[in-house]
């Protein structure tokens, strides 16, 4: 049986590290922080992830999975670390040592493959230039190295990891076809083979297509103010158009890919004025423009209080990276204004969480930021007796502005 060992048990290694062991492969599991291994050990799994847990206890109760801080010799070698954004540029510095930490491991014939997005060059520059550095093993000649990135939708990743499509990027072609080979073991999608740059540009641009798209939703909501149209009816009937599909604005593009992966196709070429650039600096104006509509709602309230429903990233997901309502909130606190936050389904917040009814109380103002399925059916009428005045801001489109405005709510949305 081949070993994988990977490189990183997080959102997307322990899914993939599970994913491998359920189907043939012995698997060593790998990460830097001893916390996450001694939960994986105990049997339970730190990320809230859907399905996720189910499937690591039957591979890890089937010992074909085990975890450790250190990497062993395998025949394949996976890292899945986070590329995080230091100022627009990406951190490589987990890569980097991710890196380091597999390479006097690595043999003749070994796979290496890098999962984490990351900048055009990465894998070749980065990850096979300090495996040369340590080995003295050339890429494609010694070893097999390619890059494979990841399309899944947090809170879909177990069903997403099978079904997508996938694109995989090979030094050299024998590289891409030993990776398709190793990821054939549970991908159905259709896996497509092509060189390493564009692999890298690729999972950069998926998310750039998104990021610039939302930018025009955001900026298209701001132009529907200045003419006092509602966005919701424009977006709906622009979208009857068969190849016309306008996005939801919101409060702001949150999550650890989208409002971080166009500035790493920007930061390695010389190019001014960009509409990636422009689109990002809309995206990250969505929050004041929001705390400018909070503060215009309460400005003739003494002491307003505002509630505020939702802090994740989006919808039905517990992560608060990059969430825009964090920025809200700092903005909010740095104002002095009141707050209380309801999120039955968000984890490790800024801000202490309260719940439905604390965060309703004599509360003048409700912000909609997140629109989870866990609110369940929210009983209007409640909140009207929570509240001190019926006013609410809906950034998701999530309430029926009928049924809050026949409860006499001034009800307004983005
Ligand atoms: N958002 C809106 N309006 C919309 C859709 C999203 O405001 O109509 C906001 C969300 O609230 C959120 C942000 O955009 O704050 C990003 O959410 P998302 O669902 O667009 O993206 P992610 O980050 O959850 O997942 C994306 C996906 N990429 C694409 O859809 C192109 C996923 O397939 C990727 O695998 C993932 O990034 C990643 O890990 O790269």
């Amino acid at each position: 049986m081949e070993k994988i060992c990977v490189i990183g048990m997080g959102y997307i290694g322990l899914p993939t590290a599970c994913m491998f062991a359920n189907n043939g492969f012995e698997v060593l599991g790998v990460d830097i922080d001893e916390d996450i291994i001694n939960k994986l050990n105990s049997g339970s799994v730190h990320i809230d992830e859907p399905e996720l847990e189910p499937v690591f206890n039957k591979v890890f109760n089937d010992k074909k999975i085990k975890v450790s801080l250190k990497p062993e010799k395998s025949d394949i070698f996976i890292i899945t670390v986070p590329t995080p954004l230091n100022f627009k540029e990406a951190d490589l510095s987990y890569v980097i040592n991710a890196s380091k930490s597999i390479a006097e491991y690595i043999t003749q014939n070994n796979i290496v493959i890098l999962e984490s997005t990351s900048p055009p060059g990465t894998t070749e520059d980065v990850v096979g230039k300090i495996i040369f550095e340590t080995s003295g093993l050339k890429p494609g000649k010694d070893y097999y190295l390619a890059f494979c990135p990841e399309r899944v939708l947090p809170g879909k990743i177990i069903k997403e990891l099978v079904d997508n499509d996938r694109i995989i990027g090979g030094i050299d072609e024998l590289s891409g076809l030993k990776a398709k080979e190793i990821y054939s073991s549970f991908v159905k999608g259709d896996i497509y083979l092509t060189d390493l740059k564009t692999t890298e540009l690729v999972k950069l641009v998926e998310n750039t297509f998104r990021d610039v798209n939302l930018a025009f939703s955001n900026e298209l909501s701001l132009i529907c103010d200045d003419y006092g149209v509602d966005i919701w009816k424009i977006i709906e009937m622009a979208n009857k158009h068969p190849r016309v599909n306008i996005l939801n604005p919101g409060p702001g593009v949150g999550g650890h890919c989208i409002p971080i992966d166009p500035w790493f196709i920007l930061q390695n070429i010389d190019r001014k004025n960009t509409l990636i650039e422009k689109a990002r600096e809309i995206n990250d104006n969505m929050p004041y423009i929001v705390v400018e509509k909070i503060l215009n709602l309460v400005k003739d309230i003494e002491n307003p209080k505002i509630s505020i429903f939702g802090v994740s990233y989006k919808e039905n997901v517990a992560d608060t990276r990059e969430s825009p309502a964090l920025s809200i909130c700092d903005k909010l606190k740095n104002k002095n204004i009141n707050f209380s936050i309801y999120d039955p389904v968000a984890s490790d917040f800024k801000y202490i969480l309260s719940n439905f009814s604390d965060s309703l109380k004599d509360s003048d103002l409700l912000v909609l930021m997140v629109g989870h399925e866990a609110y369940g059916k929210i009983d209007i009428k409640e909140i009207c007796n929570l509240m001190r005045t019926r006013k609410v801001l809906d950034t998701r489109n999530y309430f029926d502005k009928d049924l809050m405005e026949k409860e006499k709510f001034l009800y307004y949305r983005i």
